[in-house]
């Protein structure tokens, strides 16, 4: 089934300049781009955005760190995008993901960790409507 997935260059491979070679990797991996923008959450959107973890230990450091920055911020489209796009990504501590994934190339800790995906189609939905309207879709 075709799906969309929601994704974010998170501020560590912006300032590392690293946003070519990730878009490059998601290009190649068989992604289409359908909305793309920078974005520089403010403390309430990351609150927002992060909501499902309000509370746990790492809530203050995630938010203050996804808003150190700009971001990059897509909506990716592919057969079983939600599922593929995770698999791209690899694991959230980039001392466990997977050789070639994005986070074993440019993260650099559990919390400066390269990108965001949606981790279900559910969430994919409300996390593309967090971010984009429909005139901001290709
Ligand atoms: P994301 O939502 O950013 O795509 O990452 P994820 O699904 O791989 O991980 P998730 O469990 O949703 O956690 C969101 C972000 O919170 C930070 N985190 N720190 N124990 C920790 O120190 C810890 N656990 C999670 C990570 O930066 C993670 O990306
Ligand atoms: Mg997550």
């Amino acid at each position: 089934m075709i799906q969309q997935t929601l994704a974010i260059i998170k501020p560590d491979s912006v300032r590392n300049n690293y946003a070519g070679k990730i878009l490059s990797l998601i290009v190649d991996h068989g992604f289409s781009i359908k909305a793309i923008k920078g974005v520089h959450m403010d403390t309430r959107d990351a609150q927002r955005f992060y909501g499902i973890h309000t509370g746990k230990p790492f809530f203050d450091k995630l938010v203050d760190f996804i808003t150190s920055g700009p971001c990059i911020a897509m909506i990716l489209e592919k057969e079983n995008a939600v599922d593929d796009f995770r698999k791209l990504m690899g694991a959230t501590d980039p001392n466990e993901a997977e050789g070639g994934t994005i986070r074993s190339l440019f993260a650099e800790n559990k919390t400066a960790n390269a990108i965001h995906g949606s981790d279900s189609s559910d969430n994919a939905f409300i996390e593309c409507n967090f971010f984009f309207s429909i005139q901001e879709r290709f």
